[in-house]
């Protein structure tokens, strides 16, 4: 917790392994905190290191013995990541290995890191802000290239400065608006009603909606979208997954009532990582099983971000029931037109040119009340590449070349931020009330501030930090 981590930041010296547990040609024990230099002298029998240089070194045990042979960087506080003194041995990537060096660097006096210090660390001494550190964490967990590059790039700052550039603006603003209030009908100008202060405001909030606009791309880019498949037994769901996935990887018969439990497959398609859930196919039984495999599956839909409701074109829409009909009797609803894509399937089997005729026809009804079909064929793979586009296009999926990591608490910083300042230009342009404005702004300036840790609660530090994995 950041309480206990501020009061130990700087006194104690903490140690963990920094690399992957398992066989490498490498593996690395980092120290950081005062006592750091002290025991690497003491493991390694050396009096001195230079700051910044490779020293080639043994590793001793209390008795003489020798551990293990490596590496020895010293960075010198405040030169270093975490800002106070640090040491990496790097050793060979053995578990076994690994392990006595860390029980022998505990022995000389290090403390085992927990989840994250490090990177707290860095960010109580000003090396990090809020943003850059967990960008680190972003950039580690990455799932796809773009990921990985966006968050780097708000590592190095890119995200950071726009949320400065804009609370440089606010800061700004509210000097201007505390003028005007401290000094009201100066000269007979009202400072309040001459339209500069509302043209500030105004630029500022066309700005917030921009960096929103660029985090929630960013945000998609780091978490991506929870998306279910569901629908009638024998529709296709598993097929779908299996084409979306590119392999085999749920079961497929022609027996209604194949899939009983939830699947889960992580794909990245378009740059964009779909995290996918086949589910149990829907309908009334008295077999336990299939029942329990059918509330996991109400389960999923409920919690699904996008849901696709799979049919079979040629059996599911008995007595011309249209594709939203069934999804009301699947769903026990109609789900809203942003949540629900509907995939018509097995159209490799429509030859008629009456059956094709009346599908687009239903399709163009739906598209009038916002809801889209897209028509595919697992059989073949026809229209897969359209589904993924749709889906992209469903959440708002287009990152740009430089898009920027983000997370969903930055999301909902920025647009509380973008809240006080559409009340503060009502305080101003509706009712003239300095003293409320002045309120507003400064809220909005504090909801900004969380995002690079200006303004943030030790509760939200520890959880941010607890979620890091230990050596970083
Ligand atoms: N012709 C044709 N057959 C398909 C297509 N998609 C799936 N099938 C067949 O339909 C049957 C059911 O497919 P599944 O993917 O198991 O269907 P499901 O919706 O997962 O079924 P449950 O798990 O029972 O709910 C299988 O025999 C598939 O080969 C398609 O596009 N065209
Ligand atoms: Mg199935």
């Amino acid at each position: 917790m950041p309480d206990e981590r501020s009061e130990k930041s700087g006194l104690t010296t903490i140690a963990a392994i920094a690399t992957p547990i398992g066989r490498a040609g490498v593996g690395i024990v980092r120290l950081s905190g005062p006592k750091a230099y002290a025991i690497a002298c003491k493991l390694t029998d050396k009096t001195s290191f230079t700051p910044r240089q490779a020293h080639f070194c043994r590793f001793y045990q209390a008795d003489g013995s020798i551990i293990d042979e490596g590496l020895v960087l010293y960075f010198k506080a405040p030169h270093s990541f975490t800002g106070e003194d640090v040491i990496e041995l790097q050793g060979h990537g053995g578990v076994i290995l690994q392990n006595h060096l860390l029980a022998r660097v505990f022995e000389l006096g290090a403390q085992q890191a927990t989840a994250g210090e490090f990177s707290y660390r860095a960010f109580d001494n000003d090396k990090l802000d809020l943003v850059q550190a967990e960008a680190i964490a972003d950039a580690i967990d990455a799932t796809s290239s773009a990921a990985a590059s966006s968050a780097i790039r708000s590592l190095s700052g890119e995200f950071s400065q726009k949320i400065n550039q804009l609370l440089e603006q606010l800061i700004h603003l509210r000097l201007h608006v505390e003028a005007a209030i401290d000094f009201p009908d100066e000269e007979d100008v009202d400072f309040l009603s001459d339209g500069v202060i509302q043209d500030k405001l105004e630029h500022t909030q066309a700005r917030i909606r921009q960096v929103l606009a660029t985090a929630k791309q960013g945000q998609l880019l780091r978490d991506g979208i929870h998306v279910v498949l569901a629908g009638r037994p024998n529709a296709g769901k598993s097929s779908l997954l299996n084409r979306l996935a590119g392999q085999e990887r749920a079961i497929v018969t022609e027996v209604a009532g194949t899939t009983r439990d939830t699947l889960s497959e992580t794909v990245v398609l378009n740059g964009l990582t779909l995290h996918l859930t086949d589910t149990a196919g829907l309908r009334d039984t008295e077999d336990t099983v299939e029942r329990i495999g059918i509330e996991r599956a109400r389960t999923a839909i409920e919690q699904a971000d996008i849901l696709l409701m799979v049919y079979d074109v040629t059996r599911d829409l008995v007595s011309e029931s249209t594709p939203l009909q069934l999804a009301e009797q699947l769903f026990g609803k109609l789900p809203e037109a942003k949540r629900l894509l509907i995939i018509a399937n097995k159209s490799d089997l429509l030859n008629a040119s009456d059956d094709q005729k009346k599908a687009i026809d239903t399709d163009k009804q739906m598209r009038e009340i916002g809801y889209e079909q897209v028509n595919v064929s697992c059989e073949t793979g026809a229209g897969i590449d359209t589904l993924v586009t749709a889906l992209c296009d469903k959440v708002g999926f287009h990152p740009p070349e430089n898009s920027l990591i983000a997370r969903t608490r930055h999301l909902d910083a920025l647009k509380r931020t973008a809240e006080y300042l559409s009340e503060a230009h009502e305080q101003l342009t509706v009712f003239t009330a300095g003293e409320l404005v002045a309120e507003s702004l400064r809220q909005a300036q504090q909801s900004l501030g969380e995002i690079t840790g200006e303004f943030s609660a030790d509760d939200l530090l520890g959880k941010i930090f607890g979620s890091f994995c230990i050596g970083k």
